[in-house]
C-alpha cells in the first residue's frame, strides 16, 4: 500500500485528491490547520474512526509555516509522495498579506523539500508541487508561437501570491537538480468545482446566480469583467497531478483546457442555467447586465431587472488580463484526458448552489415553524 501526504487537503483540490488516492488503495494522510470553527467540511465524509482496525485516512495538524512540524510528521508516516497543496491561494488577498503569503506559498514549498532531505527520504519520497499559471502573468509576448502559455514560456507574476509560487517552483526545480529528488511542478490553469472558495469569480457567480433565481439575493457585485481564464474542473485536474507522479522521470508539466472565456461570458453561462438570457450594458465600472428574458416559470425574474454591476473594490492593483494554457505534453505523455467541459462544469456548480440555497431556506423555515 502506497502512502501519501497531502498538505492543503481541507481545500478544494486536496479533497478531490484525496477522494482518488484513496480510491487506488493509498494510505492517506493530510495536514489540517487548527482553526476556532470547523474546517475539514470538505473531507468530512472521508473521515473514519481511528479506533477501527485498517485506517487508511489520518488527519495530522500542522502548518507550512513550522518547520518541525513538517519534519516530525513525515518522519513519523515517511510517504511515498507528497503533494503540496497548501497554500493562500486567494490572489486579491495576495495584496493584503504578501509576507504571510511570501511564507506559507514560497517558503512552505522549501521545508517540505528540506524535511525530506534532513530525513533522507530523497530516494523514497516523490513530492508535488502545485504551481500555478499566475506565474505567467499574461504578457502577449510571451505565448508560443500558437498563441498559448507552455512549459517553456517565460514567467512574469503579477501580484505577491505569483511572486511566492514563483519561489516554490524554482525550489522544487533546484532540488530535483541539486539532490537528484523526484519533485516535480504541475502549472495549473485554473480549476473550479462545487467545492471551490466562495470568494472566487466562479462560485461566486454561481452561488449569486442560485440566490438571485430564489429571491433570496438582489445584484451581484463583481471586479473586472473583461479577464480571461482558462477554465477545467478539479477532479480532472486531481487526476493530472497523481499522473505526474507517476512518471519515469520528474518533470513539469502544464495542465489546461487550451479554451479561455471571458468573466462576463462566465456570468452568461450560469444565468442561463436557471433560464434566464443577460444583456450587458455599459463600460468598465459602470457596466451593468440586465435580464433579458425569463424562461424557467421556478425562477420568475423580472424583465429588466439589473442583477450584476461592478465594484471596483474587486479591481485588483495588477491584473493578469488573459490566460489560456497549452496542454499538449500533459496529453501525449501524462496521457491526460478531461472527462469535463466548461458546460458541465457551470451545470454541475450551478446546480449543486440550487440545491444548498434550497436546504438552506427549507431549514430556516423549519426553525420558523
Ligand atoms: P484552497 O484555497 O481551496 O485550499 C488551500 C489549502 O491550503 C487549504 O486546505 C488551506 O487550509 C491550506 N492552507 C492555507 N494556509 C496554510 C498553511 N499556512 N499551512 C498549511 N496549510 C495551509 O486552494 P485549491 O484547493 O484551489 O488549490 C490547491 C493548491 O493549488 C494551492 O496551492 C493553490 O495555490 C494551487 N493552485 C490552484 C489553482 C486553482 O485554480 N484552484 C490553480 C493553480 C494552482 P484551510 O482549509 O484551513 O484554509
Ligand atoms: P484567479 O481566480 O485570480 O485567477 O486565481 P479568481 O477566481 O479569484 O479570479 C479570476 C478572475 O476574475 C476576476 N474577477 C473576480 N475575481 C474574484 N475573486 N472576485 C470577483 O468579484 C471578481 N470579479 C472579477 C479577477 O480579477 C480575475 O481576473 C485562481 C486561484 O485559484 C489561484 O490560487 C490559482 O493559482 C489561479 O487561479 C490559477
Amino acid at each position: 500500500m502506497k502512502i501519501a501526504l497531502i498538505t492543503g487537503i481541507t481545500g478544494q483540490d486536496g479533497s478531490y485528491l484525496a477522494e482518488l488516492l484513496l480510491e487506488k488503495g493509498y494510505e492517506v494522510h493530510g495536514i489540517k490547520r487548527r482553526s476556532s470553527s470547523f474546517n475539514t467540511q470538505r473531507v468530512d465524509h472521508l473521515y473514519i474512526d481511528q479506533h477501527e482496525n485498517n485506517v487508511n485516512f489520518k488527519l495530522h495538524y500542522g502548518d507550512l509555516t513550522d518547520s518541525t512540524n513538517l519534519i516530525r510528521i513525515i518522519q513519523e508516516i515517511k510517504p511515498d509522495e507528497i503533494y503540496n497543496l497548501g497554500a493562500m491561494s486567494h490572489v486579491k488577498v495576495s495584496f493584503d498579506l504578501p509576507e504571510y503569503v511570501a511564507n506559507v506559498d514560497g517558503v512552505g514549498t522549501l521545508r517540505i523539500l528540506e524535511a525530506v532531505r534532513i530525513l533522507g527520504l530523497e530516494k523514497k519520497t516523490r513530492i508535488y508541487q502545485a504551481s500555478t499559471s499566475e506565474l505567467y502573468g499574461g504578457l502577449e509576448e510571451n505565448k508560443n508561437e500558437k498563441g498559448f502559455y507552455d512549459e517553456n514560456s517565460p514567467f512574469y507574476p503579477r501580484s505577491p501570491y505569483g511572486v511566492a509560487k514563483i519561489y516554490g517552483f524554482w525550489i522544487t526545480k533546484n532540488y530535483r537538480e541539486a539532490y537528484n529528488m523526484f519533485a516535480c511542478n504541475g502549472i495549473l490553469f485554473n480549476h473550479e468545482s462545487p467545492r471551490r472558495g466562495e470568494t472566487f469569480v466562479t462560485r461566486k457567480i454561481t452561488m449569486a446566480t442560485a440566490a438571485i433565481a430564489l429571491g433570496k439575493q438582489d445584484c451581484l457585485y463583481l471586479g473586472n469583467l473583461d479577464a480571461q481564464r482558462d477554465w477545467g474542473h478539479a477532479k480532472d485536474y486531481v487526476e493530472a497531478m497523481w499522473r505526474i507522479l507517476q512518471q519515469d522521470v520528474a518533470e513539469d508539466y502544464v495542465i489546461a483546457m487550451g479554451e479561455t472565456t471571458y468573466v462576463r461570458d462566465f456570468v452568461r453561462l450560469s444565468f442561463a442555467e436557471v433560464g434566464v438570457e443577460l444583456e450587458f450594458i455599459g463600460k468598465d465600472e459602470n457596466e451593468i447586465a440586465k435580464v433579458k428574458s425569463c424562461s424557467n416559470p421556478d425562477y420568475q425574474l423580472e424583465i429588466g431587472k439589473v442583477v450584476v454591476k461592478v465594484d471596483p473594490a474587486y479591481y485588483r492593483p495588477t491584473e493578469v488580463d488573459l490566460l489560456i494554457g497549452d496542454p499538449t505534453k500533459s496529453k501525449t505523455k501524462l496521457g491526460w484526458k478531461p472527462k469535463y467541459d466548461l458546460a458541465g462544469l457551470v451545470k454541475e456548480m450551478v446546480a449543486s448552489d440550487l440545491e444548498g440555497a434550497k436546504r438552506h431556506i427549507n431549514s430556516q423555515l423549519e426553525h420558523q415553524a
